[in-house]
């Protein structure tokens, strides 16, 4: 085992075993310095001793409890050592997590430059208080660094050597021949250029976390990420971070998509694809999977994954049409997850996967993020606490052999995870379409 100064925890998220957020990889690239990565469970006392720097993204509500923990455990084992958190949630209720935790830094909206820079003052003796969007234990600094073009242009989340649990956990799905959800994604824009209420990348919960709109990440850059994957023989799917079709101007889809792409592209669908562009999908990559989520209301909110609209003759115009060229996972979600449980305490959602969650519902309770008050921020974070607490114990069930085969033992992982592939995919029978005989063609 290696020790160094700087590790980086992945703490366990939603129902998804090993995801890693993106932004986490491509900040890991950015600092240049050595990195080790370890899930939880791997973490060593003799590891953490020897660690100054520890780095918790907490992207995900489901990560906050883990995240309040594994600061204790870190603090308790090396008082001297200082943490780091940063992402979507962390972000949007810095100081209620630094209350609760020994996190000593948090790292509001875009983090490229503030993060690098924060890293460096930590471990060379450097000035903290002229960084921006910091907060720490009764201190904060203005929100003034955005994410640019040509930055965004830079994001690069193509070496993961740093983190072996986790670049052999996706490797392994890789060869799974399904959708796997780890690695790799394409970074195409930074928020959204819709304004789902509820959502946090919406425009105006992205002006407040991150004072500013939606930024798109030049085609030609995305090209290069689509043709490095494309070489890689041990890379079979990607799946991109936006619906670029649905987000952006059909110029930009068209100067991406102007090129074939050995790989197979998982897509998810903000709205409902038109025909010719699903076709120009289908031109460009070996194999399309379209994402499609589906709710009565029109209103959608974005969080077990993606929200489509209901314009129902559009969409079976294009299942009609992808149905010998593409496959498309259908959703249908009364209600979907949303990613500020405070305001949607709770969920009623049906997946196509055949998993019937029904949890009492009350959309009354919080506003969204960019409204909310100091009282209704609190209970908002208290109701992600405590979402956060009950999937750990769900998840606690469900994926503990997994993870364990995982990490221990790659053979068993396999035959579970076959399994659960297995388990899914009837239930998927009933309300998918399917094509046969899909994912089994090897890369050229
Ligand atoms: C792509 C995506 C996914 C991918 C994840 C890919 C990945 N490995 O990261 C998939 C489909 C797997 C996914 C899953 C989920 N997602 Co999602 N997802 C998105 C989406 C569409 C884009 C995220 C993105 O662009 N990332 C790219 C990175 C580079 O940018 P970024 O996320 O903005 O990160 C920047 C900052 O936040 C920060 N940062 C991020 N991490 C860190 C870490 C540190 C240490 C620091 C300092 C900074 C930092 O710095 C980054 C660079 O500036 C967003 C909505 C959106 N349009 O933004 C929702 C979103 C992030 N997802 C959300 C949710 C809720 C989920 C799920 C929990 C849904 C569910 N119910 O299951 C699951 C979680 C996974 C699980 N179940 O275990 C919510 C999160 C809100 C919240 N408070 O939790 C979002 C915001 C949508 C929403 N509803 O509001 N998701
Ligand atoms: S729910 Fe989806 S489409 Fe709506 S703002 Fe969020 S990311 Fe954009």
């Amino acid at each position: 085992m290696t020790n160094t100064d700087i590790i980086v925890i992945a703490l366990p998220a939603g129902d998804m075993p090993f995801v890693f957020p993106m932004g986490t990889i491509d900040l890991v690239q950015r600092l240049g310095r050595p990195v080790r990565g370890y899930y939880v469970d791997e973490l060593s006392d003799e590891v953490i001793r020897a660690a100054r720097l520890a780095v918790i993204p907490v992207h995900w509500f489901y990560s906050l409890q883990p995240a309040i923990d594994i600061s204790r455990r870190l603090r308790r084992i090396n008082p001297g050592i200082k943490i780091i958190s940063g992402g979507f949630t962390a972000g949007a209720y810095p100081d209620d997590l630094l209350g609760r935790s020994e996190i000593d830094f948090i790292v509001r909206g875009d983090a490229e430059v503030p993060f690098v820079r924060l890293v460096s003052a930590i471990l060379d003796m450097g000035k903290i208080d002229e960084i921006p969007n910091l907060n720490w234990q009764g201190g904060s600094t203005p929100l003034d660094y955005q994410i640019d073009e040509t930055t965004l242009a830079e994001s690069n989340n193509r070496d993961v050597s740093w983190f072996p649990s986790f670049e052999r956990a996706a490797l392994a799905t890789q060869k799974l021949r399904d959708v796997s959800f780890i690695y790799p994604w394409i970074v195409v824009a930074r928020g959204c250029s819709f304004d789902c209420e509820q959502c946090f990348a919406s425009r105006a919960s992205q002006q407040y976390l991150a004072g500013r709109g939606m930024i798109c990440r030049p085609p030609e850059a995305v090209k290069e990420d689509l043709r490095y994957w494309s070489r890689r023989s041990d890379i079979r799917w990607c799946h991109f971070n936006s619906d670029f079709h649905a987000t952006m101007k059909d110029e930009w889809a068209e100067a991406v998509l102007d090129e074939s792409y050995d790989l197979t592209a998982y897509y998810e669908c903000y709205r409902t694809p038109d025909i010719q562009f699903a076709q120009a999908m289908i031109d460009s990559y070996e194999q399309v999977v379209f994402g499609m989520f589906y709710r009565p209301d029109a209103q959608c909110a974005h969080a077990a994954g993606s929200h489509s609209d209901t314009d129902y003759d559009k969409l079976f115009d294009v299942v009609r049409h992808c149905r010998d060229r593409a496959r498309i996972l259908l959703y249908i979600t009364p209600q979907l997850v949303a990613g500020n449980p405070g305001y949607y305490n709770g969920t009623r959602r049906l997946i196509a996967a055949g998993r019937l969650e029904i949890k009492n519902y009350d959309e009354s309770i919080i506003p969204p993020i960019a409204e909310q008050n100091d009282k209704e921020r609190q209970r908002g974070f208290e109701h992600l606490l405590h979402e956060s607490v009950a999937a750990q114990e769900r998840l606690a069930r469900q994926h503990g052999l997994l993870a364990f085969a995982m990490l221990k033992f790659r053979p068993l992982y396999r035959l579970l995870w076959k399994a659960s592939i297995a388990r899914v995919g009837l239930k998927m029978l009933l309300t998918q379409f399917t094509h046969h005989g899909f994912g089994r063609r090897a890369k050229r």
